[in-house]
């Protein structure tokens, strides 16, 4: 199911499913189900092979400390700002607000810092296959990947880019449709 960016969300067939009106939303044997962590076990129990969760017990906990990371800060301080003002914004026919672009990239640049540490000696972010976190990760990077602002923060974060490389070579990846551009 897709609910656009305009408000969509907020219609009272889409609360049903969402009672805050966001994607994503499922409905699965009887149930509605919210929330993309719960959404992914799902759909991993359903679909257990390959394995998108790390079997050894601290690999596991890694995966959910940065999908927590993720959800909570990494999120609202990259998309919030960056991704909000230079991409949808303008798909919304908002203006981009420069400022709030220049007084996010702080914390832009933190985030990616900690992935930068988090990557140093590991491909992925959670034991050596790719994880739910990475998953996590994958949409967020495609859309830094469309600011101006990509190329730097790349660059001054070869791990990240790295990474990033690795994501989009695998197939999955490539074959799940973007609609970024
Ligand atoms: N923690 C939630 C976040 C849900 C969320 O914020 N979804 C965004 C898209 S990634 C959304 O629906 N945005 C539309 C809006 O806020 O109107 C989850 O992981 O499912």
């Amino acid at each position: 199911m897709s609910v656009s960016l305009s408000g969509e969300g907020q219609t009272a067939a889409h609360l049903e499913r969402h009672p805050f009106g966001k994607i994503p939303a499922m409905a699965a044997d009887g149930v509605t189900l919210f929330e993309t962590a719960a959404i992914a076990e799902l759909i991993e129990a359903n679909h257990p092979t390959p394995a998108c969760m790390p079997s050894a017990a601290i690999d596991r906990a890694l995966m959910r400390q940065w999908m927590n990371v993720i959800d909570n800060y990494l999120y609202p301080d990259v998309v919030g700002t960056l991704v909000w003002q230079r991409v949808v914004n303008p798909k919304l026919g908002e203006p981009c607000d420069e400022q709030a672009v220049l007084d996010g990239l702080p914390a832009v640049r933190k985030q990616f810092g900690l992935l930068e540490d988090a990557l140093a000696e590991r491909t992925w972010l959670a034991g050596d296959h790719a994880s739910l976190a990475d998953f996590y990760l994958a949409p967020i990077m495609a859309y830094v990947a469309l600011t101006p602002e990509a190329e730097a923060l790349f660059s001054a974060h070869p791990n990240v880019s790295r990474w990033w490389g690795a994501m989009q070579e695998r197939d999955s990846f490539r074959k799940t449709p973007f609609d970024g551009a």
